[in-house]
């Protein structure tokens, strides 16, 4: 044991009148709801990144934070793993995600790096074995390494790929001796900062080789779980790639991996998209490449990726809604990409955060399966499409549009307009925020 949460408590549910600040209010991660345990509704992830590995910095300034892990020692990455299973066991989080460089300190060679990575797996493999939290996904740090400031398997540098190919490689490696249950890949190096100097056909053409030689290696190493895409539309890149859902699903059908490859939607990045976090995860599953998300919340004025606690549960309602309808997740899970805000030094401040974190979404989930559950939305959409059951209406599609043309023409087809009554089913969802 480290002394690093010293006197703070295990947390346990207490229910929503506890005003016990290390306790759950609405998190209960037995009660059964919808026939399963609300643990397994939501399915928790810890970002080791923002929590462990993050320094306080932000483009003005430096470290805020002083960590008796920070270093580039091994011994050091051991202290902050015992940390961070500490925490895990503390807020009992079934699952954690990582970056290798989160985890283990960067060698002076590949070589060096992937040794550091492989002795820091074993560990972890035996923190798993000690604790209750798994791996919910692994992915690999292609951004923050200036040899990748033009891109990883979008570099004009073709030795470039090749590096991100080998980190890749050890990253999967990782994640599939770990028991992970998905691979994630976030590019926010593949983009471009100007198209003067960017040959975009050529970036655009070596990411869907590298994504389809990704999933190869899944199958040949026998990685079970699911890969996964994460959109975001800028930031650190003036333009990235994978800009939203949609974007994604046509470069998907374009490498034919729409079958082979998901989506980690994160709310940030949706806000910056100009989403609707619910728009994306709806589409997304719309379109059978839903798998898992990042749970934040973005700040509406500044503009960029703020990361911070979800603390609005009626915001959140609307995205767990949308989950729920297409049968809650599979591989994924809620993954906390989210950090603490760079004056929020004491240990006791990561703890509150995620608590906060977990009671919102717990609460938003609650509110979801109750007007869910309730059936009236649902009625009121199926009610709405109800002509669309009709064998005219089923005829035109199949039909050409000189068929469907021909109801107008043929039969006088004269449309009368319909409430789409937004503010009663505004209030409707009102009542179960
Ligand atoms: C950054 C991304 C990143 C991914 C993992 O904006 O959200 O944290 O989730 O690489
Ligand atoms: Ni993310
Ligand atoms: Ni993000």
């Amino acid at each position: 044991m480290t002394d690093f949460f010293a006197n703070i408590p295990t947390i346990t549910y207490e229910g929503p009148s506890s005003t016990n600040e290390f306790a759950f209010r609405h998190y209960n991660p037995d009660e059964v709801i919808l026939g399963k345990p609300m643990a397994e509704h939501l399915r928790f992830s810890v970002a080791y990144w923002h929590s462990f590995a993050w320094q306080g910095g932000d483009p003005f300034g430096g470290q805020t934070f002083e960590r008796p892990w920070f270093g580039d020692e091994i011994g050091l990455a051991k202290l902050k793993a015992d940390v961070a299973f500490e925490m895990f066991d503390i807020l009992g989080n079934p699952f954690y995600c990582f970056h290798d460089a989160d985890v283990r300190p960067e060698g002076t060679t590949f070589a060096q790096s992937q040794r550091n990575l492989e002795e820091m797996v074993d560990y972890l493999a035996e923190k798993q074995q000690s604790h209750k939290a798994r791996l919910l996904w692994g992915t690999a740090n292609l951004f923050s390494h200036r040899r990748f400031m033009s891109g990883a398997a979008t570099n004009p540098d073709p030795d470039i790929y090749a590096y991100a190919a080998a980190t890749v490689q050890a990253n999967m490696d990782a994640t599939l001796k770990l028991g992970g249950q998905n691979y994630v890949l976030w590019g926010g190096r593949e983009g471009y900062e100007t198209l003067l100097n960017t040959d975009l056909a050529a970036e655009r053409a070596h990411a869907g080789r590298f994504l389809q030689q990704v999933v190869e290696y899944k199958y040949k190493i026998g990685f079970k779980g699911a890969i996964l895409i994460e959109p975001k539309p800028q930031e650190p890149s003036k333009h990235q790639y994978d800009y939203d859902v949609a974007t994604v699903y046509g470069f998907l059908k374009d490498f034919d991996l729409e079958k082979e490859v998901q989506v980690n939607i994160e709310q940030g990045h949706a806000i910056l998209a100009g989403h609707s976090f619910e728009h994306e995860i709806a589409l997304a599953t719309s379109l059978g490449i839903f798998g898992s998300i990042d749970m934040n919340r973005n700040d509406y004025q500044s503009g960029w990726d703020t990361d911070q606690f979800p603390n609005n549960h009626g915001e959140k309602a609307l995205a767990f809604y949308e989950i729920l309808r297409a049968g809650g997740y599979k591989t994924g899970g809620t993954n906390f990409d989210a950090k603490l805000r760079r004056q929020s030094l004491d240990p006791q401040d990561l703890i509150l955060a995620h608590v906060g974190g977990m009671d919102t979404c717990a609460r938003a989930l609650k509110a979801a399966v109750a007007l869910f559950e309730d059936g009236a939305l649902e009625e009121a959409r199926a009610k709405r499409y109800a002509g669309w059951k009709s064998p005219e209406a089923k005829a035109m599609l199949s039909g050409s549009l000189d068929q469907a043309a021909q109801r107008v023409r043929d039969q006088g087809v004269n449309p009368v307009p319909k409430s789409g009554g937004q503010e009663r089913l505004e209030n409707l969802w009102n009542r179960f925020i």
